[in-house]
């Protein structure tokens, strides 16, 4: 019996694995808080990729004669890669190699990507699928708090506040045993708000649900700051107090009248005036953002816009009360802490801070200077692929780009003309199928390492069980890699060491993880960072008494509605988001292979008036276009949807040939969720 966690979102939720015979069966482990024994269907399926046929246990290169992947021992593997990085280093620099890495990968994997990126290769060139997720409420919340942990509070603080306020979160479907806390919020009579264009299962708990256009969250939330000002309802005191930069926010905010902001996001006026009306009256309230707000080309200022409104009613700091972004991935948290960012070096510090260059190279035992600058971001990098200042080999580890990156019909072209794609994986996932170097490693439940869920909680991923025969893990692959580049500096393969020298490298940082050790992890159901000494309790609850800023205080930041990089037209009428539904998990390399949650498939779903007038009916095939591509799946037709927004999930091939490459100037977030579409039968 192992105590462990998911392989899947940022909840992190607490399973015990148990061993039956050479199966792996999962258990509740009741006692861990967060989900108290409550799983959702991916995670009790979470065993199904165990001993599966399609898992990969050799390496794979791509035969030049044939140009098929064959089988290859890892001695051979490994000395491709490593001669043909040496060969194009010596011949076009270090960053002609770049690395791609993914929130999914535990702390000690994401830790020990950056510095083979910075040490071993010395390329500029790293970044992560992260920057796809929630790095546009992480610039937010630096730019407004100075720091970026996506819930400043435990989940469970939710439940003690007066009215929760859900913007562009599902977490219905996405993280389920945290809806639990809106019903037990609804129990002691408070209030839940969601917004979203689809009335969703995490819609059907709100008592209020405003239905927007996609991608005018933020009008939205200067009308409501226009409302509650008029109404007296800001907290003056607060304000002078513990803030900075609300006068500039106030005479924005005056601009938005509630009719106006019914004009741009079909929003009633009467509903804008009762969520003021439920927020003046409040005493504690909770702002949440998730991707439904963020992953636009105005993402951060919408993120920004929210903040504003949190601050405005005197809420950050304060108990149960504040803003938070439900961060998503497994490891979305930590997985942006410790340097697989283009701009970060571990601890959250800045790779362009002198002080922080010296303090992680006298960590590696490497001349500051020897470390490369900023690199470019997830899809600028993969966009330069293979052009004349881009990178001419990438190396993946824990992400299926093909399908989940934007524009993906660009980004395959962009590998295709790569000299070298190596990607690292369990399954042999659409975008491994394309590489000349296919690298089989371990999953959860066969190694151990740590993860930092969506509150800050670090907590640890034991071993459960024996890895397949021939695969090796993450860790081992770059030290093999390190060593064959007679890198600088010991390359580690255990994570208790690697844990112990990241510990080390972010003393000192935003997210300082030195006082934290795996004994600690066990005897306390994780702990929360900053915890900068062994003595040091963690930090559940932040900016009780000041904010992480120079002055100690937030910052209002002053933002304009600026509008979806592409809107409806003539020939494509109307709006695409795309999103999640409860059985698959992103790119769905691993959960479209497990039995236990098969899936009809992609659908597109539609509002009955819209399926009229196409002339289709409930699951009839039609064809979605966008000026990037076009995608045939059955209608889905709901009553749920706005009757001008088509919704896709994006866990199969084709939904991301669809959606916008445009990228958010601050966070560099592609506008996964707002493009102009046709459709037709
Ligand atoms: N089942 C499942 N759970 C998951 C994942 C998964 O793949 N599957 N992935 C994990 C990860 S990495 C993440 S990031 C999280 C994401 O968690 P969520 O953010 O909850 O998930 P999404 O479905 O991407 O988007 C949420 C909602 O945003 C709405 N939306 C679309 N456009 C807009 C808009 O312009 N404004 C507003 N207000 N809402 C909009 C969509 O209709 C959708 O219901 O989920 C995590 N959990
Ligand atoms: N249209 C649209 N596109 C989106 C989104 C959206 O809402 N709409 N959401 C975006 C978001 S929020 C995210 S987070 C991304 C996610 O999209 P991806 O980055 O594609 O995420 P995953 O499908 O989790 O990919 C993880 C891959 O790594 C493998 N893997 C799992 N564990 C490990 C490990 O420990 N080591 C290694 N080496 N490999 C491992 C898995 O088998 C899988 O192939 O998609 C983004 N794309
Ligand atoms: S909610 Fe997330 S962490 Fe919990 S069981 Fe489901 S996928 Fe796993
Ligand atoms: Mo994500």
């Amino acid at each position: 019996m192992t105590n462990t966690h998911c392989p899947y979102c940022s909840l992190q939720c607490g399973m015990t694995l148990e061993r039956t015979g050479p199966a792996l069966e999962v258990t509740p482990w009741p006692e861990f808080p967060v989900n108290e024994g409550a799983l959702c269907r991916k995670g009790w399926a979470a065993a199904g990729l165990r001993g599966h046929r399609e898992r990969l246990t050799t390496p794979l290169v791509r035969d030049s004669h044939t140009g098929a992947l064959r089988t290859a021992d890892w001695d051979e593997a490994l000395d491709l890669v490593a001669g043909r990085l040496r060969d194009l280093r010596e011949t076009d620099g270090p960053d002609s190699v770049a690395v791609f890495g993914g929130g999914g990968l535990t702390n000690e994997k994401a830790y020990q990507l950056g510095k083979f990126a910075r040490v071993a290769l010395g390329t500029s060139q790293i970044d992560y699928n992260g920057r796809w997720c929630m790095s546009s409420a992480a610039s937010a919340a630096n730019q407004a708090f100075g720091i970026d942990r996506g819930l400043p509070f435990p989940l469970a603080d939710l439940e003690q506040t007066d009215v929760l306020v859900l913007v562009g979160s599902n977490l219905a479907e996405t993280m389920p045993p945290a809806a639990r806390h809106l019903d037990r919020l609804r129990d002691r009579g408070g209030r839940v708000v969601v917004i979203d264009p689809r009335r969703t299962s995490t819609a059907d708990r709100a008592d209020l649900f405003i239905q927007p256009v996609p991608g005018t969250d933020l009008p939205l939330a200067l009308g409501l700051l226009h409302l509650l000002d008029a109404g007296g309802a800001v907290d003056e005191e607060y304000i002078a107090a513990r803030t900075t930069g609300f006068d500039a926010v106030r005479c924005t905010a005056a601009g938005w009248w509630p009719e106006r902001v019914e004009r741009v996001s079909g929003v009633p006026a009467g509903e804008l005036r009762e969520l003021a009306g439920l927020l003046a009256a409040a005493g504690r309230v909770v702002v949440l953002t998730a991707r439904g707000a963020e992953q636009h080309t105005q993402g951060t200022a919408t993120v920004l816009g929210w903040v504003n409104v949190a601050l405005a009613l005197g809420m950050p700091g304060r108990e149960f009360s504040g803003y938070g972004c439900l961060t998503g991935q497994g490891n979305g948290q930590g997985g942006r802490e410790h340097g697989q960012k283009c701009d970060q070096l571990p601890g959250y510090r800045m790779i362009d801070d002198p002080a922080a260059r010296e303090h992680v190279a006298r960590v590696w035992g490497v001349d500051p200077a020897s470390l490369p600058g900023r690199g470019r971001s997830a899809y600028e990098l993969l966009d330069a692929l293979g052009t004349d200042d881009g990178a001419r080999a990438l190396l993946v580890f824990g992400s299926n780009i093909v399908v989940s990156a934007p524009n993906a019909t660009q980004v395959g072209e962009r590998l295709a003309s790569l000299d070298l794609l190596v990607v690292a994986d369990i399954v042999l996932s659409e975008t491994a199928a394309l590489a000349d170097v296919v690298l089989p490693v371990t999953q959860w439940a066969e190694e151990t390492g740590t993860m930092t869920n969506l509150e800050g909680r670090v907590v640890l991923r034991e071993r459960a069980v024996a890895p397949p025969e021939g695969v090796r893990s993450d860790l081992d692959v770059l030290a093999g890699l390190a060593e064959r580049l007679s890198a600088p500096g010991p390359f580690h393969t255990h994570p208790e060491t690697i844990f112990a020298e990241l510990g080390a490298a972010s003393a000192g940082g935003h997210a300082d993880y030195a006082g934290i050790d795996y004994d600690r992890i066990r005897a306390e159901h994780g702990v929360f960072w900053p915890c900068p000494t062994a003595d040091h309790p963690g930090t559940p609850r932040m900016f009780e008494g000041s904010f992480p800023t120079v002055d100690g205080r937030a910052r209002f930041v002053d933002v304009e509605h600026v509008g979806a990089a592409e809107q409806p037209c003539e020939d494509y009428p109307v709006h695409l988001t795309t999103g999640r539904v409860l059985a698959q998990y992103q790119s769905g390399a691993q959960t479209r292979r497990i039995r236990d949650l098969a899936d009809p498939g992609p659908f597109v779903e539609m509002h009955p008036m819209l399926a009229d007038r196409i002339g289709v009916v409930d699951g009839q095939p039609v064809v979605v276009s966008t000026r990037r591509g076009e995608l045939q799946a059955p209608a889905r037709v709901v009553a749920t949807i706005r009757p001008d927004t088509v919704f896709v999930p994006f866990h199969w091939v084709g939904a991301n040939r669809l959606t916008n490459d445009a990228l958010d100037p601050s966070s560099r977030m592609p506008e996964f969720k707002a493009c102009a579409a046709a459709v037709r039968s």
